[in-house]
């Protein structure tokens, strides 16, 4: 097996050989096991080199034509760049391609649009939420007062978004913002439902599209900027680059114009200081990529695995939460499948056997959010290097053998140089 092919200049092995065999060692990781998180993916190595390039060098607080430093006559171009193909991807009025991350993003918006103790309502983090809605341990949950909705109960057709519960929450609670979107959730979340469920109580709705943002682009989710009649949906949209978008890692703001200063302001000088402009750089590649007919084509296969992948789970016993997904991801509640098995336990077995996936709590979890009742799946990494149909069953059998026999540890070895196996079919793109 060749080594870090393309992954590693020669200046970093002659400068620095100890960090250099550690991006080694990552690259055969994430080359020879299969990437199952649903929040990660392989930026293609034209975002990779956009983002390794002189353009770290550059402070450039401010915005395009409105800088606190000299020297950004380039920089601006690389900014408005970014900003021109985000806007064209989400048929949005405003973007805003500064925020470092999707935390970031969701705290620039509270900044803009609440006050310290403000009420807000958001997914319950044990329900599919995700930090930033609103957990006790978060800056979200310690600023602002939140309170959580929920899915549906069990059973068939359930475990859905509880609009109901949602629609008496926001009365009762007469919130200033309605938080949408979570990351252990596998079903489609449509807008138009929760537009007027705050329109009835004068709140605005932030979309939190960090897991969809590549669906929504490919058009395989609906875009929660508009209603599906076109008139206004989520007041503002965040999300992350680096999951189903493909981008590097880091965050982005869509709106609508009349709050564009707001988010803008809120953000710089609000919240952070200088732009990383080649992270900016790499997500106008990203955005570019995602323009493409190919990635509509991309995405569609993305949740095409999903749906197989949850199929051949199934077909081994497993539960599906929702019974199944819509998109990138797949929730699995290992209790009937064996009721001692916990999402940790799991979660180690399947690591040692080259399945890199990661532990999630099921709606009604008996166990904490360490230990856990479930496993969290996704395709957008898998898919990305041209997996297909065949090799989610094939994934999936290697799954349920795994946990089957996690007492084994040479069968544990023998999925592991299976999945070694696999994965040398399926390079990931920089790899080619
Ligand atoms: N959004 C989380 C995930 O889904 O993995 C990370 O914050």
């Amino acid at each position: 097996m060749s080594v870090g092919r393309r992954e590693i200049s020669d200046e970093v092995r002659r400068e620095d050989p100890e960090l250099a065999s550690l991006i080694e060692a990552e690259e055969i990781r994430q080359r020879t096991t299969l990437q199952l998180i649903a929040s990660e993916n392989f930026a293609s190595r034209a975002v990779m080199d956009a983002s390794g390039t002189v353009l770290t060098n550059k402070y450039s607080e401010g915005y395009p034509g409105k800088r606190y430093y000299g020297g950004n006559g380039v920089i601006d171009q690389v900014e408005q760049l970014a900003i021109d193909r985000l806007k064209l991807l989400f048929g949005a009025e405003h973007a805003n391609v500064q925020p470092h991350s999707g935390a970031n993003a969701n705290a620039a918006v509270y900044f803009a649009l609440l006050n310290p103790g403000d009420t807000v309502v958001a997914m319950r983090l044990d329900q599919g939420g995700h930090l930033t809605h609103g957990s006790p341990v978060n800056f979200s949950g310690k600023l602002y007062r939140f309170a959580g909705y929920g899915v549906t109960p069990r059973g068939d057709g359930g475990e859905r978004l509880d609009l109901d519960a949602l629609a008496r929450l926001a009365q009762q609670e007469r919130p200033k913002l309605i938080v949408v979107g979570a990351t252990a959730y596998p079903r489609t979340i449509e807008i138009d439902p929760i537009r007027s469920i705050a329109d009835e109580v004068g709140a605005l709705v932030l979309f939190d599209a960090a897991h969809v943002a590549g669906l929504i682009a490919g058009g395989q989710y609906p875009n929660p900027l508009f209603m599906r009649d076109g008139r206004r949906g989520a007041d503002v949209v965040t999300f992350t680059t680096h999951k189903t978008l493909r981008g590097p890692r880091g965050g982005a703001i869509v709106c609508h114009e009349d709050l564009a200063a707001k988010i803008d302001k809120a953000l710089f000088p609000g919240f952070q200081g200088g732009p990383i402009e080649n992270t900016i750089a790499a997500k106008a590649v990203a955005f570019r990529e995602a323009l493409q007919p190919s990635f509509a084509e991309y995405q569609r296969n993305v949740v095409l695995n999903a749906q197989r992948l949850a199929g051949a789970l199934s077909s081994h016993g497993f539960r599906l939460v929702s019974g199944g997904t819509d998109t990138h991801l797949l929730l699995v509640d290992l209790q009937g499948f064996d009721p001692d098995l916990s999402g940790k336990e799991a979660q180690e077995v399947l690591d040692r056997a080259g399945i890199t996936c990661n532990r999630n709590q099921i709606p009604e979890d008996p166990r904490s959010p360490f230990v856990t009742s479930g496993l969290r799946f996704g395709t957008p990494a898998v898919t990305t290097t041209g997996m297909g149909p065949s090799e989610m069953d094939a994934i999936g059998e290697l799954i349920a053998r795994t946990l089957l026999k996690r007492s084994d540890a040479s069968e544990v070895e023998r999925i592991r140089a299976q999945v070694a196996e696999l994965t040398a079919s399926f390079p990931p793109p920089a790899d080619r």
